[in-house]
């Protein structure tokens, strides 16, 4: 469901109910005066009431031409002026002095917002991750996408304009936020914009509105309305996400569920359980499973075996793997990548990823919980699959 179309946040929108408003209404009143006597008349002469010669030829009714032509004038007339003023209002962008500029960049399949520099020095750079859905060859979905849930943060009151475009050979995109009404389409190579003004703090959805494909509908993010402090304490950092509970945010699901007492994620330190973003798995981790097996994580492969590899080999492809699989694989590798993949990311969730903390890793290790030489991760069977796709997205982001 779209949410949104009961809020009204914007001058654009108040604009835009009134005119649809005073549109509804003078249409309904329009037809009425038409239809309604249509429907009188017909019933008055009809052909077993009325004979032909009784029928009176009139020529014309000044008094009436006049008043049928004078009052519709009159009334679409203000249908267009309520129209016209609208998008005046809508199209009319503010001093750019007097606002925040927000370059957006809309592809297939997601929006990325890029923040002019702060007094640092630093450019904020937000958006992006999403899964698309797996298809098999007669276009069945065998695994659902997700959707990324990045975030445009705004400061109340203020102006914002967005300048909006989509890479060259990309496709049409629609930046489009129901609360707002207001909605323009995202043109490769080209820039367009928007612009808005809210007194109300909030979060708000943001959709792509362009169907010309299947993915435009994962293209979904928020608008998050931000105090001013909190607006500029965030902007003048380097932090990913402004503090505090900005509900649906990645950082704030981590707080909210108290991952982060067990689990440090921008640094590397170890705390119960290993850093999230940093690094995926250590070479002595990797050893273990290789040695030992594993199946505790519920992956459609079911279990890891025990002795894939031995040796001089199982310590090569340990370091390979911990070392984020960077530069050329060991030959050896080929024992592993029948099941986790070439690029270990784990052949779309049927063996788990070595590389990244994916949809699917977290999926399994929340809903089974984890033991291995580190500890013991417990279950968190109650975390949305939505929480899940935000929290896989904002360790994309930070990695
Ligand atoms: C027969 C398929 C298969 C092969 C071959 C295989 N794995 Fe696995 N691997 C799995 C599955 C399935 C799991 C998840 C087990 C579970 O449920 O805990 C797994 C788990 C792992 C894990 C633990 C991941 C985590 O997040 O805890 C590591 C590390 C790993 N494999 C490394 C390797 C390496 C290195 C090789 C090659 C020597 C290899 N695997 C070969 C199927 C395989
Ligand atoms: C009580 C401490 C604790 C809490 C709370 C906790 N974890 Fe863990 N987590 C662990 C430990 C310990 C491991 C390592 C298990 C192992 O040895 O493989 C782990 C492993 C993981 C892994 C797999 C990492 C890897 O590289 O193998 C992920 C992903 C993860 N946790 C995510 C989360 C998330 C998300 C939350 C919050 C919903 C959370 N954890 C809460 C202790 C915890
Ligand atoms: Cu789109």
């Amino acid at each position: 469901m779209l949410e949104g179309f009961n809020t009204s946040g914007t001058i654009i929108a108040e604009h835009i109910n009134q005119a649809l408003e005073i549109n509804l209404w003078i249409s309904l009143a329009l037809f009425a005066s038409v239809v309604l006597p249509m429907f009188y008349l017909a019933w008055k002469y009809r052909e077993s009431n009325v004979k032909d010669e009784d029928i009176e030829n009139i020529t014309h009714n000044t008094l009436l031409e006049i008043v049928w032509t004078v009052v519709p004038t009159i009334t679409l007339f203000v249908c267009f002026w309520y129209g016209y003023t609208s998008m005046v209002t809508a199209r009319t962008m503010p001093d750019a002095d007097k606002s925040i500029t927000i370059d957006v960049e809309g592809s297939k399949w997601k929006w990325r917002y890029e923040y002019p520099a702060n007094e640092n020095g630093f450019v904020h750079k937000l958006g992006g991750a999403y899964t698309k859905p797996v298809r098999d060859e007669n276009g069945v979905v065998v695994q659902k996408g997700t959707m990324g849930l990045s975030a445009l943060y705004v400061p109340v009151d203020t102006n914002i304009i967005l300048n909006m475009t989509a890479p060259i050979g990309d496709v049409l995109h629609s930046f489009f936020v129901p609360a707002f009404r207001m909605k323009e389409d995202v043109v490769p190579g080209r820039i367009t914009k928007q612009w808005f003004n809210t007194t109300n703090i909030g979060e708000y959805e943001v959709e792509c509105a362009e169907y010309c494909g299947t993915d435009h509908s994962y293209m979904y993010s928020r608008i998050v309305v931000l105090p001013k402090d909190e607006y500029y304490a965030w902007f003048n950092s380097s932090d990913d996400t402004p503090k505090g509970d900005y509900a649906k945010s990645g950082d704030a699901i981590l707080q909210k569920h108290g991952c982060k007492s067990c689990h440090a994620i921008t640094s590397d330190k170890v705390l119960v359980g290993p850093t999230l973003s940093t690094r995926r798995l250590t070479k002595e981790q990797v050893l273990d499973v290789i040695n030992n097996g594993q199946n505790k994580l519920g992956y459609a492969m079911g279990e890891m075996p025990a002795g894939m590899a031995t040796g001089a080999d199982a310590e090569e492809i340990a370091a390979y793997v911990a070392g984020g699989m960077q530069g050329t694989q060991p030959a050896s590798f080929a024992a592993c990548s029948s099941c986790h993949g070439e690029d270990g990311k784990g052949q779309y969730g049927t063996a788990p990823s070595l590389v990244s903390y994916d949809v699917d890793l977290l999926r399994n290790v929340l809903k089974h919980g984890k033991k291995g030489m580190m500890g013991t991760m417990p279950a968190f069977p109650y975390v949305s699959d939505e929480e899940i796709s935000a929290i896989a997205q904002y360790l994309e982001n930070i990695k």
